[in-house]
């Protein structure tokens, strides 16, 4: 409790009721606006939380995680009463909430009220209340010592944008479900409403796929080359093993999908295409235009040249097989195809592909792209799913309904903007957290860069040059934690927190009311609550 900035409200409440120290809020986002009033509420065994059959999920999320960290075991009624947390949903515009994701929350000495239009507005409501109890609230209770006392409030708040996405690679290295879920409880805490899980890349397969057993059985694991820099690893040798690596069985998936919607997270897989897929030719060889066997690259390749044969059109049977799967098994409306950094060598000299360029009708290999990814989207799209890729895609032109992610700076973004599609904003300057986040000296081998916690504050995915009539293509933004150079939960840990912190509330928070110092001292506080959490996050802003 020592950096406590605990100013310590005490306020002349009527003279026969107790007085209870109470901290400054330190919301992580900021909310639209709060005001604070003298006094505080104070949760003991015979508190109710009150919720109705629709607002039921918020208030089993807050029963839940009220027990864990204090031991009351709250009960959950219908009835209003005093000495109560009460969940009310509302019609659009009662109490001053219109926005879907938005909510007030209001509390006297007696009751904390959160309003709000939908579910996921009332979780929010629910996530500003965990934060306004002591930071002990985040591990596992019970502590007699604590008066669980949150101060008087007033709030009303709602995003900013929709999208407040955060991307993890599970392929560079795997990630065990456990961690995944840990990684959702806290990006739920920020208010972070997207998950886009990196299941492809050319160092492994981590998804089952009925149809395609050997994608998990051989294409999920690489030889053991941890002990080596990712740069510098040869390939499996004959009559070596390959023990490194993992996936996730459907099953798993389904789980982590069911816990993210729980916490108003949708999860967007990413299977990629038409590169990034060295790994599914050590299973399928006769898919890639060189038809070669490999085996799985246990670390870096550069410049990807394996690439999915265009001319082939059983590539498209498996990928539409392997669609449908993934399709099944993700609610979201999106599906992430990759489409990022296809070296076109080999379509180049491959007859198929030149075959299917010249029947088309197509200008070169990077119009052969557009023409795969067009094809793929007509398949999303008959299974009403919308395709979303790496801004990449808009090479040789865009897929007609695709929404693009702008990683390589913001221009892909306008540009796709400015033809009516849906952008996310991920430029490597402001959300790539695989860069370093301070001096190089004092810190982990990372893959280069510089992006410190107080560049990522200053992220807007809404860059000047955007014509305003083109704003609303904007859907939000995202980090993205690439993971070549992080093989541990731990270290994933501290390559996100705090500067996810900061990019929750670039997502969430009006422009207006960011403030980097004041920001800067609402951490403080997190970071107790990230110690009480068992959080990994960087001290490295002190
Ligand atoms: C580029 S971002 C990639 C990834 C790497 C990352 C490393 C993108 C679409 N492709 O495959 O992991 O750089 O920062």
């Amino acid at each position: 409790m020592k950096h406590f900035i605990s100013f310590l409200l005490i306020v002349s409440m009527v003279s026969c009721q107790q007085e209870i120290p109470v901290n400054e809020p330190a919301i992580i986002p900021l909310p639209v606006s709060l005001k604070q009033n003298p006094g505080s509420f104070s949760l003991n065994k015979n508190t109710r939380i009150v919720a109705s059959a629709e607002s039921m999920p918020a208030a089993e999320f807050l029963r839940d995680f009220i027990q864990k960290g204090t031991g009351l075991e709250l009960k959950i009624s219908e009835k209003e009463k005093s000495n109560a947390i009460i969940f009310s949903l509302v019609e659009p515009g009662k109490d001053s909430v219109s926005d879907p994701e938005g909510y007030s929350l209001i509390s006297t000495s007696k009751k904390v009220r959160i309003t709000a239009i939908s579910p996921a507005g009332l979780l929010y409501g629910a996530q500003t209340l965990r934060q306004l109890f002591p930071p002990e609230i985040e591990g596992a209770g019970p502590h007699p010592e604590i008066q669980w006392a949150v101060p008087l409030v007033e709030i009303y708040d709602q995003p900013a944008f929709r999208w407040r996405g955060m991307m993890l690679d599970c392929v560079r290295h795997f990630f065990p479900v456990s961690h995944v879920k840990h990684l959702l409880d806290q990006i739920a805490a920020l208010k972070m409403n997207h998950f886009h899980w990196h299941l492809v890349d050319d160092q492994g397969w981590r998804i089952e796929i009925l149809k395609y057993p050997e994608l998990t059985k051989t294409s999920a694991w690489r030889v053991d080359r941890e002990d080596l820099p990712w740069g510098e690893r040869p390939s499996q040798k004959a009559g070596e093993e390959a023990t490194y690596g993992g996936f996730y069985t459907q099953d798993e998936i389904r789980e982590v999908v069911a816990y993210a919607a729980k916490l108003n997270i949708e999860i967007i897989p990413e299977i990629e295409m038409p590169a990034h897929v060295s790994c599914v030719f050590a299973s399928y060889p006769e898919l890639s235009c060189t038809g070669k066997k490999i085996t799985v690259p246990p670390g870096g390749v550069w410049p990807i040249t394996d690439i999915y044969c265009a001319g082939n059109d059983s590539v498209f049977a498996f990928l539409e097989n392997v669609l449908s799967e993934v399709a099944g098994l993700f609610p979201s409306k999106y599906i992430h195809v990759g489409g990022d950094e296809a070296t076109k060598t080999e379509w180049k000299k491959c007859p198929k592909c030149q075959a299917r360029i010249k029947k088309e009708g197509l200008k070169n290999e990077q119009e052969l792209q557009s023409y795969f990814m067009s094809r793929i989207e007509k398949f999303l799209n008959s299974k009403g799913k919308n395709l979303i890729g790496w801004d990449e895609i808009l090479e040789g032109g865009l897929a007609p309904q695709a929404t693009v992610m702008s990683w390589r700076g913001f221009e892909g973004g306008i540009e796709a903007a400015g033809a009516g599609h849906d952008v996310v904003m991920s430029p490597t300057s402001y959300c790539y957290f695989d860069y370093y986040q301070g001096p190089k000296e004092s810190e982990p081998l990372a893959i280069g860069g510089f992006l410190p916690l107080s560049k990522v504050y200053q992220f807007n995915p809404v860059p000047a040059e955007l014509k305003a009539e083109n704003i609303k293509h904007i859907l939000g933004g995202q980090a993205n934690l690439w993971t070549e150079f992080i093989p541990t939960p731990e270290h994933s840990e501290y390559m996100l927190f705090p500067r996810l912190d900061a990019m929750a509330e670039d997502l969430w928070t009006p422009l207006k009311n960011k403030n980097y110092d004041d920001f800067l001292k609402r951490l403080q506080i997190q970071f107790e609550r990230y110690d009480f959490a068992g959080v990994n996050y960087s001290k490295n802003i002190y």
